[in-house]
Protein backbone atom coordinates (compact mmCIF):
# COMPACT_ATOMS: atom_id res chain seq x y z
CA UNK A 1 0.00 0.00 0.00
CA UNK A 2 2.82 2.63 0.96
CA UNK A 3 4.21 1.63 -2.43
CA UNK A 4 1.04 2.62 -4.06
CA UNK A 5 0.50 6.07 -2.22
CA UNK A 6 4.24 6.93 -2.87
CA UNK A 7 4.04 6.40 -6.67
CA UNK A 8 0.29 8.31 -6.72
CA UNK A 9 2.38 11.16 -5.43
CA UNK A 10 5.51 10.76 -7.39
CA UNK A 11 3.01 10.77 -10.12
CA UNK A 12 1.60 13.96 -8.88
CA UNK A 13 4.69 15.67 -8.78
CA UNK A 14 5.46 15.00 -12.52
CA UNK A 15 2.40 16.27 -13.53
CA UNK A 16 2.48 19.63 -12.00
CA UNK A 17 6.02 20.08 -12.31
CA UNK A 18 5.56 19.88 -16.28
CA UNK A 19 2.78 22.43 -15.59
CA UNK A 20 -0.22 19.85 -16.33
CA UNK A 21 -1.42 21.03 -12.48
CA UNK A 22 -5.02 22.48 -12.62
CA UNK A 23 -4.38 25.65 -13.42
CA UNK A 24 -5.00 28.16 -10.54
CA UNK A 25 -8.29 29.21 -9.92
CA UNK A 26 -8.12 32.27 -7.90
CA UNK A 27 -9.01 30.03 -4.95
CA UNK A 28 -6.29 30.44 -3.17
CA UNK A 29 -3.92 27.67 -5.04
CA UNK A 30 -2.15 30.44 -6.94
CA UNK A 31 0.80 30.13 -4.90
CA UNK A 32 0.66 26.28 -5.04
CA UNK A 33 0.28 26.25 -8.35
CA UNK A 34 2.62 29.45 -9.28
CA UNK A 35 2.17 32.52 -11.45
CA UNK A 36 0.06 31.43 -14.05
CA UNK A 37 0.75 33.30 -17.78
CA UNK A 38 -0.57 36.68 -18.02
CA UNK A 39 -3.16 35.08 -21.33
CA UNK A 40 -4.55 32.78 -18.49
CA UNK A 41 -5.38 35.67 -16.35
CA UNK A 42 -8.96 36.47 -15.64
CA UNK A 43 -9.90 39.59 -14.03
CA UNK A 44 -13.49 40.87 -13.15
CA UNK A 45 -14.02 44.32 -13.13
CA UNK A 46 -17.63 45.89 -11.50
CA UNK A 47 -17.36 49.31 -12.84
CA UNK A 48 -19.51 52.23 -10.89
CA UNK A 49 -21.47 53.29 -14.66
CA UNK A 50 -21.56 55.58 -17.12
CA UNK A 51 -22.67 58.98 -14.82
CA UNK A 52 -20.06 61.23 -16.09
CA UNK A 53 -16.95 62.14 -18.90
CA UNK A 54 -14.49 60.90 -16.14
CA UNK A 55 -16.17 57.49 -15.93
CA UNK A 56 -16.32 56.80 -19.60
CA UNK A 57 -12.48 57.88 -20.22
CA UNK A 58 -11.87 55.40 -16.94
CA UNK A 59 -14.02 52.66 -18.58
CA UNK A 60 -12.45 52.93 -21.63
CA UNK A 61 -8.62 52.91 -20.58
CA UNK A 62 -9.33 50.34 -18.65
CA UNK A 63 -10.68 48.23 -21.21
CA UNK A 64 -7.79 49.22 -23.78
CA UNK A 65 -5.14 48.44 -20.84
CA UNK A 66 -6.79 44.81 -21.14
CA UNK A 67 -6.57 44.35 -23.99
CA UNK A 68 -3.38 45.71 -24.88
CA UNK A 69 -1.42 43.35 -21.90
CA UNK A 70 -3.39 40.02 -23.34
CA UNK A 71 -4.92 39.89 -19.67
CA UNK A 72 -8.75 38.55 -19.78
CA UNK A 73 -11.47 41.07 -18.77
CA UNK A 74 -14.85 40.65 -17.60
CA UNK A 75 -16.62 44.06 -16.73
CA UNK A 76 -19.78 45.25 -15.54
CA UNK A 77 -21.60 48.46 -15.27
CA UNK A 78 -23.42 48.74 -12.50
CA UNK A 79 -26.00 51.99 -13.14
CA UNK A 80 -24.69 53.28 -9.92
CA UNK A 81 -26.00 51.16 -7.76
CA UNK A 82 -24.39 49.94 -5.17
CA UNK A 83 -26.50 46.44 -5.29
CA UNK A 84 -25.55 46.07 -8.70
CA UNK A 85 -21.44 46.35 -7.88
CA UNK A 86 -22.48 43.10 -4.88
CA UNK A 87 -23.81 41.48 -7.49
CA UNK A 88 -21.22 41.36 -10.14
CA UNK A 89 -18.36 40.62 -7.23
CA UNK A 90 -20.36 37.54 -6.83
CA UNK A 91 -20.62 36.34 -9.89
CA UNK A 92 -16.95 36.74 -10.27
CA UNK A 93 -16.26 34.91 -7.07
CA UNK A 94 -18.57 31.86 -8.99
CA UNK A 95 -16.21 32.31 -11.92
CA UNK A 96 -13.47 31.95 -9.81
CA UNK A 97 -11.69 34.57 -11.23
CA UNK A 98 -7.87 35.31 -10.44
CA UNK A 99 -8.28 39.23 -9.75
CA UNK A 100 -11.56 41.45 -8.64
CA UNK A 101 -10.98 45.59 -9.16
CA UNK A 102 -13.74 47.38 -8.42
CA UNK A 103 -14.53 51.40 -7.96
CA UNK A 104 -16.77 51.48 -4.87
CA UNK A 105 -19.99 53.41 -5.84
CA UNK A 106 -20.30 54.52 -1.60
CA UNK A 107 -17.66 54.43 1.00
CA UNK A 108 -19.61 51.85 3.11
CA UNK A 109 -21.41 48.65 2.99
CA UNK A 110 -19.01 46.36 1.18
CA UNK A 111 -17.55 43.92 4.36
CA UNK A 112 -19.87 41.33 3.58
CA UNK A 113 -18.83 40.66 -0.32
CA UNK A 114 -15.35 41.59 0.14
CA UNK A 115 -15.31 38.95 3.01
CA UNK A 116 -16.92 36.10 0.70
CA UNK A 117 -14.25 37.01 -1.82
CA UNK A 118 -11.59 36.79 1.17
CA UNK A 119 -12.75 32.94 2.11
CA UNK A 120 -12.45 32.13 -1.91
CA UNK A 121 -9.10 33.49 -1.87
CA UNK A 122 -9.42 35.96 -4.79
CA UNK A 123 -7.70 39.22 -4.07
CA UNK A 124 -9.44 42.27 -4.57
CA UNK A 125 -8.01 45.60 -5.35
CA UNK A 126 -10.35 49.42 -4.89
CA UNK A 127 -9.66 51.63 -8.59
CA UNK A 128 -10.88 54.83 -8.15
CA UNK A 129 -12.36 55.26 -5.20
CA UNK A 130 -12.17 54.13 -1.61
CA UNK A 131 -14.05 51.58 1.18
CA UNK A 132 -14.53 52.71 4.67
CA UNK A 133 -13.94 49.42 6.23
CA UNK A 134 -11.70 48.27 9.63
CA UNK A 135 -10.61 45.81 7.86
CA UNK A 136 -7.96 46.87 5.47
CA UNK A 137 -6.69 43.13 4.82
CA UNK A 138 -10.41 43.09 2.77
CA UNK A 139 -8.52 44.46 -0.19
CA UNK A 140 -4.95 44.00 -1.58
CA UNK A 141 -4.27 47.75 -3.05
CA UNK A 142 -6.15 51.19 -3.19
CA UNK A 143 -5.00 52.81 -6.13
CA UNK A 144 -6.91 56.46 -6.95
CA UNK A 145 -6.76 60.20 -6.52
CA UNK A 146 -6.46 61.98 -2.97
CA UNK A 147 -10.00 63.90 -3.47
CA UNK A 148 -8.77 65.65 0.13
CA UNK A 149 -6.11 67.46 -1.67
CA UNK A 150 -8.24 67.89 -4.78
CA UNK A 151 -10.63 69.82 -2.45
CA UNK A 152 -7.86 71.91 -0.82
CA UNK A 153 -6.53 72.61 -4.40
CA UNK A 154 -9.74 74.40 -5.50
CA UNK A 155 -10.19 76.08 -2.13
CA UNK A 156 -6.78 77.37 -2.62
CA UNK A 157 -7.65 78.94 -5.72
CA UNK A 158 -10.55 80.64 -4.26
CA UNK A 159 -8.63 82.30 -1.42
CA UNK A 160 -6.38 83.21 -4.23
CA UNK A 161 -9.08 84.46 -6.23
CA UNK A 162 -11.37 86.68 -4.23
CA UNK A 163 -7.94 88.16 -1.81
CA UNK A 164 -8.47 91.38 -2.26
CA UNK A 165 -12.01 91.22 -1.46
CA UNK A 166 -13.79 92.09 2.07
CA UNK A 167 -17.67 91.78 0.98
CA UNK A 168 -19.01 88.39 1.32
CA UNK A 169 -18.68 85.81 -0.93
CA UNK A 170 -21.69 83.43 -1.25
CA UNK A 171 -20.88 79.92 -2.26
CA UNK A 172 -23.07 76.91 -3.78
CA UNK A 173 -21.33 73.73 -3.78
CA UNK A 174 -22.45 70.77 -6.02
CA UNK A 175 -21.83 67.59 -4.08
CA UNK A 176 -21.02 64.45 -5.88
CA UNK A 177 -22.98 60.84 -5.07
CA UNK A 178 -24.09 61.19 -1.69
CA UNK A 179 -21.70 58.74 0.17
CA UNK A 180 -19.41 58.39 -2.31
CA UNK A 181 -15.49 59.22 -1.72
CA UNK A 182 -14.45 61.89 -3.91
CA UNK A 183 -18.29 63.70 -2.74
CA UNK A 184 -17.04 63.64 1.45
CA UNK A 185 -13.72 64.41 0.68
CA UNK A 186 -13.66 67.23 -1.65
CA UNK A 187 -16.50 68.88 0.66
CA UNK A 188 -13.59 68.31 3.35
CA UNK A 189 -10.63 69.22 1.51
CA UNK A 190 -12.43 72.77 0.23
CA UNK A 191 -13.81 73.40 3.40
CA UNK A 192 -10.60 72.80 5.18
CA UNK A 193 -9.63 75.59 2.93
CA UNK A 194 -11.34 78.31 2.85
CA UNK A 195 -12.25 78.40 6.76
CA UNK A 196 -9.50 80.38 7.42
CA UNK A 197 -11.92 83.60 5.87
CA UNK A 198 -15.15 84.05 7.53
CA UNK A 199 -15.96 86.51 4.43
CA UNK A 200 -16.22 82.75 2.41
CA UNK A 201 -20.35 81.46 3.57
CA UNK A 202 -21.63 78.04 1.55
CA UNK A 203 -25.07 78.98 1.35
CA UNK A 204 -26.34 75.69 -0.01
CA UNK A 205 -24.61 72.28 -0.55
CA UNK A 206 -26.57 69.98 -2.69
CA UNK A 207 -26.04 66.51 -4.87
CA UNK A 208 -25.85 66.61 -8.11
CA UNK A 209 -24.88 62.77 -8.07
CA UNK A 210 -21.92 63.80 -10.44
CA UNK A 211 -24.21 64.10 -13.54
CA UNK A 212 -24.50 66.54 -15.48
CA UNK A 213 -28.26 66.90 -15.70
CA UNK A 214 -28.12 67.04 -12.21
CA UNK A 215 -25.78 69.74 -11.73
CA UNK A 216 -28.36 71.89 -13.82
CA UNK A 217 -31.25 71.07 -12.04
CA UNK A 218 -29.98 71.72 -8.40
CA UNK A 219 -28.26 74.85 -9.76
CA UNK A 220 -31.71 76.22 -11.31
CA UNK A 221 -33.41 75.80 -7.64
CA UNK A 222 -29.99 76.69 -5.47
CA UNK A 223 -30.00 79.96 -7.47
CA UNK A 224 -34.03 80.58 -7.39
CA UNK A 225 -33.45 80.04 -3.07
CA UNK A 226 -30.16 81.87 -2.87
CA UNK A 227 -29.79 85.38 -4.93
CA UNK A 228 -26.13 86.74 -5.19
CA UNK A 229 -23.92 83.87 -5.53
CA UNK A 230 -20.60 84.65 -6.13
CA UNK A 231 -19.41 81.58 -6.84
CA UNK A 232 -20.35 77.39 -7.71
CA UNK A 233 -18.02 74.74 -6.39
CA UNK A 234 -18.84 71.62 -8.24
CA UNK A 235 -17.38 68.49 -7.69
CA UNK A 236 -17.01 67.30 -10.60
CA UNK A 237 -16.70 68.63 -14.34
CA UNK A 238 -19.97 67.51 -15.45
CA UNK A 239 -21.90 69.32 -12.58
CA UNK A 240 -20.44 71.86 -13.63
CA UNK A 241 -20.96 71.74 -16.99
CA UNK A 242 -25.27 71.34 -15.99
CA UNK A 243 -24.50 74.82 -14.01
CA UNK A 244 -23.18 76.65 -16.94
CA UNK A 245 -27.04 75.77 -18.62
CA UNK A 246 -28.55 76.78 -15.23
CA UNK A 247 -26.39 80.33 -15.19
CA UNK A 248 -27.30 81.28 -18.65
CA UNK A 249 -30.65 80.19 -18.58
CA UNK A 250 -31.19 82.74 -15.40
CA UNK A 251 -29.61 85.20 -17.96
CA UNK A 252 -26.60 85.52 -16.25
CA UNK A 253 -23.08 85.18 -17.46
CA UNK A 254 -20.89 81.83 -16.49
CA UNK A 255 -17.63 82.62 -15.58
CA UNK A 256 -17.75 86.10 -14.90
CA UNK A 257 -21.05 87.12 -12.96
CA UNK A 258 -20.92 83.47 -11.27
CA UNK A 259 -17.08 81.88 -10.84
CA UNK A 260 -17.03 78.16 -11.60
CA UNK A 261 -14.32 75.86 -10.02
CA UNK A 262 -15.06 72.03 -10.48
CA UNK A 263 -12.69 68.93 -10.38
CA UNK A 264 -11.77 66.32 -13.32
CA UNK A 265 -10.78 68.16 -16.18
CA UNK A 266 -12.10 66.18 -18.95
CA UNK A 267 -12.68 67.41 -22.34
CA UNK A 268 -15.97 69.04 -22.36
CA UNK A 269 -14.98 70.47 -18.96
CA UNK A 270 -11.32 71.58 -20.38
CA UNK A 271 -13.20 73.39 -23.60
CA UNK A 272 -15.69 75.48 -20.95
CA UNK A 273 -12.60 76.52 -19.19
CA UNK A 274 -10.76 77.50 -22.30
CA UNK A 275 -14.46 78.85 -23.53
CA UNK A 276 -14.33 81.22 -19.85
CA UNK A 277 -17.25 79.65 -18.66
CA UNK A 278 -15.43 77.51 -15.89
CA UNK A 279 -12.67 79.60 -13.81
CA UNK A 280 -10.24 76.63 -12.49
CA UNK A 281 -10.37 73.00 -12.92
CA UNK A 282 -8.46 70.75 -10.70
CA UNK A 283 -7.35 67.34 -12.52
CA UNK A 284 -8.56 63.84 -11.19
CA UNK A 285 -7.02 61.42 -13.17
CA UNK A 286 -9.17 58.46 -14.82
CA UNK A 287 -6.26 56.86 -16.62
CA UNK A 288 -5.66 54.05 -13.80
CA UNK A 289 -5.96 50.94 -16.55
CA UNK A 290 -2.03 50.81 -16.60
CA UNK A 291 -1.35 51.12 -13.13
CA UNK A 292 -3.91 48.63 -12.36
CA UNK A 293 -2.10 45.66 -14.67
CA UNK A 294 0.60 46.23 -13.13
CA UNK A 295 -1.09 45.63 -9.59
CA UNK A 296 -2.35 42.40 -10.91
CA UNK A 297 0.82 41.08 -12.49
CA UNK A 298 2.68 41.55 -9.00
CA UNK A 299 -0.66 39.53 -7.68
CA UNK A 300 -0.18 37.07 -9.75
CA UNK A 301 3.53 36.94 -9.42
CA UNK A 302 3.59 37.12 -5.93
CA UNK A 303 4.55 40.16 -5.24
CA UNK A 304 2.97 42.80 -2.60
CA UNK A 305 1.72 45.64 -4.45
CA UNK A 306 1.46 48.86 -2.29
CA UNK A 307 -1.34 49.40 0.00
CA UNK A 308 -1.79 52.99 -1.27
CA UNK A 309 -1.01 54.35 -5.07
CA UNK A 310 -1.88 57.49 -5.44
CA UNK A 311 -2.31 58.71 -8.65
CA UNK A 312 -0.20 62.03 -10.69
CA UNK A 313 -2.51 64.87 -11.46
CA UNK A 314 -2.43 68.77 -11.54
CA UNK A 315 -4.51 71.83 -12.34
CA UNK A 316 -5.54 74.20 -15.22
CA UNK A 317 -6.33 77.70 -15.55
CA UNK A 318 -8.14 79.20 -18.56
CA UNK A 319 -4.81 79.99 -20.22
CA UNK A 320 -3.47 76.41 -19.39
CA UNK A 321 -6.54 74.80 -20.94
CA UNK A 322 -6.06 76.52 -24.08
CA UNK A 323 -2.55 75.23 -24.04
CA UNK A 324 -3.58 71.83 -23.42
CA UNK A 325 -7.15 71.34 -24.95
CA UNK A 326 -5.20 69.87 -28.63
CA UNK A 327 -3.01 67.19 -27.06
CA UNK A 328 -5.75 66.55 -24.16
CA UNK A 329 -6.15 62.20 -23.86
CA UNK A 330 -9.95 62.48 -22.56
C1 LIG B 1 -13.30 60.48 -9.00
C2 LIG B 1 -14.48 59.75 -9.58
C3 LIG B 1 -15.63 60.69 -9.76
C4 LIG B 1 -15.35 61.78 -10.79
C5 LIG B 1 -16.70 61.94 -11.37
O1 LIG B 1 -12.21 59.62 -8.91
O2 LIG B 1 -14.90 58.70 -8.72
O3 LIG B 1 -16.74 59.95 -10.25
O4 LIG B 1 -14.83 62.96 -10.24
C6 LIG B 1 -17.13 60.50 -11.51
O5 LIG B 1 -16.75 62.62 -12.61
O6 LIG B 1 -18.48 60.39 -11.76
Amino acid sequence: MKKLIGAFAAGAMLLALAGCAPAATGSGDAAAAGPKAESDLVVGFAQVGAESGWRTANTKDIQDSFKEAGIQLKFSDAQQKQENQIKAIRSYIQQKVDVIAFSPVVETGWDAVLNEAKDAGIPVVLTDRAVDSSDDSLYVTFLGSDFVLEGQKAGEWVLEEYKDQTEPVKIIQLEGTTGAAPAIDRAEGFAEAIKSDPKFEVVASQTGDFTRAGGKQVTEALLKANPGVNLIYAHNDDMGLGAIEAIEAAGLVPGKDIKIVTVDAVKDGMQALADGKINFIVECSPLLGKQLIEVVKQINNGETPEKRIVTEETTFTQEQAIEALPTRQY
